[in-house]
């Protein structure tokens, strides 16, 4: 079956099979929740929502497990999202990138050069304003989704086959972006050509030339082979991005409150896990980037900043005591 046959299968058994919405089963009978992930088996994302699925079916005694989707199978973020809003999927991990079109506010954590580093992203997404922003998301009710908990994607950098040291040489660079006006209008006020298109067309973009380069996290560049097409990895740092992992509110509102807080118990610890796993695996990743021959670039970061300033001003404007709030957060 083609992958678009399949994620048309999936979606309309959720919609026809009301009676078998895992949710709506009885105490005694299983339900298999769907997860979907556009990383492989073994990255940690994924690794960390299937130990989460390990928890729940011990606790539960097997009656609720976990089947996880991985590699894209059913279709890009943006899919996964109107997956998991009709009830298809149950537990979607996306990157804030692909939810801002969804719920505004998380667009703040889109902008180019809005966390010092790493460490800072950190401080943001475990305090207060990390809090604020889940539960808002929760409360949307375009959203349809209920977010179990944040996970870690460290930084994005160019990756092409030229160095990019400086805005200049971005010009006539076609670079995909996530689809985001903002990102778009990030990449050309870098000075490059943003191309705003789904990941899960990417890898064939690059070997085609259809796009000259991406920009993404060492992990990314790795677990998605595009280290086999794209093999100069620029250190521009332009974006730190968190991700989330989200119920369908749909299959959520039919739990018990004790199905409920169970899964809220072992989100909170696969956030934690996740946190781990991402750690070792980022250097892992470089150190096989690098044998794989993968040039690392260091750039010029204040003039990739400087060159940034339009888009924080203009998109920045309406969040600017959220963002006087993330500039505070030591
Ligand atoms: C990765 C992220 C994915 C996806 C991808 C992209 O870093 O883990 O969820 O958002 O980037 O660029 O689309």
């Amino acid at each position: 079956m083609k992958r678009r046959d399949f994620v048309k299968v999936c979606a309309s058994s959720a919609v026809v099979g009301a009676a078998t919405i895992p949710g709506r089963v009885s105490a005694q009978d299983k339900a298999v929740w769907k997860a979907s992930d556009v990383h492989p088996l073994g990255y940690p994302t994924v690794e960390a929502v299937q130990r989460m699925g390990k928890k729940l079916e011990q606790a539960t005694n097997g009656r609720i497990s976990i089947q996880m989707y991985p590699s894209m199978q059913l279709g890009g973020e943006k899919e996964m999202i109107e997956q998991a809003q009709v009830g298809a999927l149950q537990i979607a991990r996306i990157s804030v990138g692909a939810m801002g079109p969804v719920v505004d506010e998380l667009n703040v954590f889109n902008l180019p050069f809005i966390f010092r580093d790493e460490a800072h992203m950190r401080k943001v997404i475990d305090g207060p304003i990390g809090q604020e922003l889940l539960e808002r998301v929760t409360a949307s009710p375009q959203s349809r989704l209920v977010v179990l908990g944040w996970m870690d994607a460290g930084t994005r950098n160019v990756y092409s086959n030229k160095p990019v040291t400086k805005p200049e040489d971005l010009k006539g660079q076609k670079i995909r972006m996530m689809g985001n006006p903002l990102f778009v209008e990030t990449m050309n006020a870098m000075g490059g050509n943003g191309v705003a298109m789904g990941f899960n067309e990417l890898f064939g973009a690059l070997q085609t030339g259809v796009v000259d380069g991406a920009e993404n996290n060492p992990p990314t560049l790795l677990a998605q082979n595009h280290y086999q097409v794209s093999k100069v990895y620029s250190l521009t740092g332009h974006l730190i991005i968190p991700e989330i992992f989200v119920f369908s509110k749909r299959t959520w509102d039919s739990l018990s409150k004790a199905d409920q807080d169970l899964v809220r118990k072992v989100s909170r610890e696969a956030q934690l896990e996740q946190r781990q796993l991402w750690d070792a695996y980022v250097g892992e990743a470089e150190t096989k980037l690098k044998a794989a021959g993968i040039k690392f670039v260091v750039a010029d970061k204040p003039a990739f900043y400087k060159a940034t300033q339009p888009i924080r001003d203009k998109y920045g404007a309406k969040y600017s005591a959220l963002l006087k709030r993330i500039e505070d957060t030591k």
